[in-house]
């Protein structure tokens, strides 16, 4: 495919014509399709900075390396010059694209790079714009009812703290309210021993990630490279739905799914109590991303809460890949008509800090119980407020639905075409996936739609996701089907 060169200023660009950016940033343009270059990708560029970053770590992962100079909107520019149309985002977290005017402005500003320069550690001593930046903006997108929040750095370690502030939350509801710690508490507590350092779990499903730090890890399940040799915690497990699609023509098998993997959560709780290891939360993703983009209905969740109410087990709404808008919601569980909020939701990725709402009898009553140095940046925080900003304007949640229906009508329509290939699509907004018939398949196709100028990725054994930016509009999700009725075409 040939590099065009744009003609068109973006439709953002466009529709904040009069803004005040700098002049030049005003008028970049997207490319107006991709273009590949190289025989392979990586191309030869790439493999020789590959060689040199390999003499200081291990690059298996690495897929290419990209200019980000260069890299403008939808499209990933790599070093060799090939333009793709990304679909991926860096594992779904960028949400207006690469270089948007707006964000390129942020610090411009003086007083925003003061605060991007003098970084500080928020838990002790946080700058005088804090409470109001958090109320601001963070709190302006909370899930309804979660009026309490703690900012972190990724997402695995918003979800080992939150696992933190719900251990101390369980502890506290059983030790009672305001009942200062005993002296057997402290010292068995630094030396790893109850009563102070207790037998708790946080119980998880059979195909979730959650991370990769040591408490979060011992919850990721979804594939074996991340977890072996690394000691885990003894945590109950439970499976997780397992739908068969079309959803309209598979209601009882998957309302059957949804029941039994209920009822494993419940026999677990038992399970784990008598075991003397108590279930003090559960953590769940809205929608399995990295252990293939499993969905299970919002039945499922109101059950799961229901059960975490009766039981006094927190529910944790692990949002770190769902959050941000990418289901055209900001959160996803907003699509599940929950009874009340979850107890905790945490993020991360296209909000670009980490952290979690939280209900007020999580805050523990204590200092220094949840913290660190940096505990989130403020900078980030100044760009969110500008992707934010950027979502109401131009109503990214309503393009998201609408690019995300013109995407998934046409993985469909490929998935009749081409069934012996392509079966399952599924998803919320631009939140999309689709199954191949098995793993060698799926990586063949993956490679076949970058050499196209396409860049998508993997999730679990069998499953293409696409996680296009906010501003991924139906232009783009039209070049990116007829790339892939191209490669189905090779097949
Ligand atoms: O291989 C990895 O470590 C990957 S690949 C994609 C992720 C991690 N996603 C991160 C993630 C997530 O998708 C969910 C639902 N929860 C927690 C995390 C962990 O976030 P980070 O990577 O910021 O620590």
């Amino acid at each position: 495919m040939r590099f065009l060169q744009a003609t068109v200023v973006s439709r953002h660009c466009a529709a904040l014509k009069g803004l005040a950016y700098p002049r030049n940033y005003a008028t970049i343009a997207e490319p107006a399709a991709p273009a590949v270059k190289t025989q392979a990708i990586p191309g030869p560029r790439s493999l020789e900075l590959k060689g040199k970053l390999s003499a200081i770590q291990n690059v298996v992962p690495v897929q290419l390396f990209a200019d980000y100079e260069k890299s403008i909107g939808n499209y990933l520019v790599d070093v060799d010059g090939n333009v793709l149309l990304d679909v991926y985002t860096q594992i779904s977290s960028i949400p207006l694209g690469y270089n948007h005017p707006r964000l390129l402005n942020v610090f411009q500003n003086e007083k925003n790079l003061k605060t991007l320069i003098n970084r500080p550690a928020l838990g002790v001593f946080p700058g005088k714009e804090w409470p109001e930046q958090l109320n601001s903006i963070l709190t302006k997108i909370a899930p309804k009812g979660l009026s309490n929040l703690t900012t972190m750095m990724c997402g695995s370690c918003s979800n080992e703290n939150a696992y933190k502030n719900i251990f101390i939350w369980y502890r506290r509801n059983q030790r009672g309210e305001n009942v200062d710690f005993t002296d057997a508490e402290m010292q068995s507590c630094m030396i790893n021993q109850p009563p102070g350092a207790p037998k708790l779990s946080i119980l998880s499903f059979n195909g979730a990630f959650h991370g990769r730090t040591l408490g979060a890890l011992s919850t990721t399940h979804s594939k074996y490279i991340h977890k072996i040799d690394v000691p885990s915690f003894d945590w109950p497990i439970a499976s997780f739905p397992q739908y068969q699609y079309p959803l309209a023509e598979n209601e009882r098998h998957n309302k059957e799914q949804d029941q039994r993997c209920l009822a494993e959560v419940e026999e677990l709780i038992e399970k784990y109590n008598k075991k003397g290891i108590p279930v003090a939360g559960i953590i769940v993703e809205p929608i399995q991303s990295e252990g293939g983009d499993n969905e299970a209905s919002p039945e499922f969740f109101q059950g799961l809460q229901k059960i975490g109410k009766q039981r006094g087990v927190a529910l944790l709404i692990d949002e770190v890949q769902t959050g941000g808008g990418c289901t055209g919601k900001i959160w996803c569980h907003e699509h599940f008509n929950l009874d009340g909020p979850p107890d905790v939701v945490t993020f991360s990725k296209k909000m670009q800090l980490g952290g979690y709402f939280h209900k007020e009898e999580f805050k523990p009553q204590q200092g220094y119980r949840v913290f660190n140095t940096w505990m989130g940046d403020p900078s980030k925080l100044l760009l969110l407020q500008e992707v934010i900003n950027v979502i109401q304007e131009e109503n990214l949640l309503k393009n998201v639905n609408i690019a995300g229906k013109v995407l998934k009508d046409g993985l469909l329509d490929l998935e009749k075409e081409y069934s012996h290939i392509l079966n399952s699509t599924r998803g919320r907004g631009t939140f999309l996936a689709v199954n191949c018939q098995n793993g060698k398949a799926r990586d063949d196709i993956v490679n076949r739609l970058r050499m196209k100028g396409i860049q998508t990725g993997g999730c679990g054994e069998i499953s293409i996701r696409f996680r296009p930016a906010l501003t991924f509009q139906e232009k783009h999700a039209n070049i990116v089907l007829d790339v892939f009725r191209s490669v189905l075409r090779e097949l």
